[in-house]
């Protein structure tokens, strides 16, 4: 397959985890920032999907097509909604702002 066309198939996969995932967390399962949104969510009694890209067979370029489509390649990468919310900073300041609640209709 050429270059293209497995950026295209990566990019795909990820709309499809997005579009299919209320929550949709990209994460590490040894990142401390993974850990701490995980425990968020959790706090707020929230199902998300995270998918673990250290655990994941090809899981190193899904994370590189992830910075096609966001302009950044660290984890964590929340989504709701298809909306992308950020990494862990940006989370915690939706939680704080209310932004995440009202997104998440609590
Ligand atoms: N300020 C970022 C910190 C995220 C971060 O530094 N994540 C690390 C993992 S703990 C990362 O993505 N490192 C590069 C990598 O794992 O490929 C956030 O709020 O999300």
């Amino acid at each position: 397959m050429a270059a293209a066309q497995i950026d295209a198939k990566l990019l795909e996969d990820i709309e499809n985890y997005v579009k299919t995932n209320k929550v949709m967390i990209f994460s590490k399962s040894r990142c401390p920032y993974c850990h701490k949104v995980k425990e968020l969510f959790k706090k707020l009694g929230v199902d998300y999907f995270a998918l673990e890209l250290d655990t994941l067979e090809g899981g190193d370029k899904l994370q590189q097509a992830m910075g096609k489509k966001v302009g950044r390649t660290s984890v964590p990468q929340v989504f709701i909604d298809e909306e992308h919310i950020g990494g862990c900073d940006d989370t915690m300041a939706a939680h704080e702002s209310g932004k995440l609640k009202g997104l998440l209709k609590l």
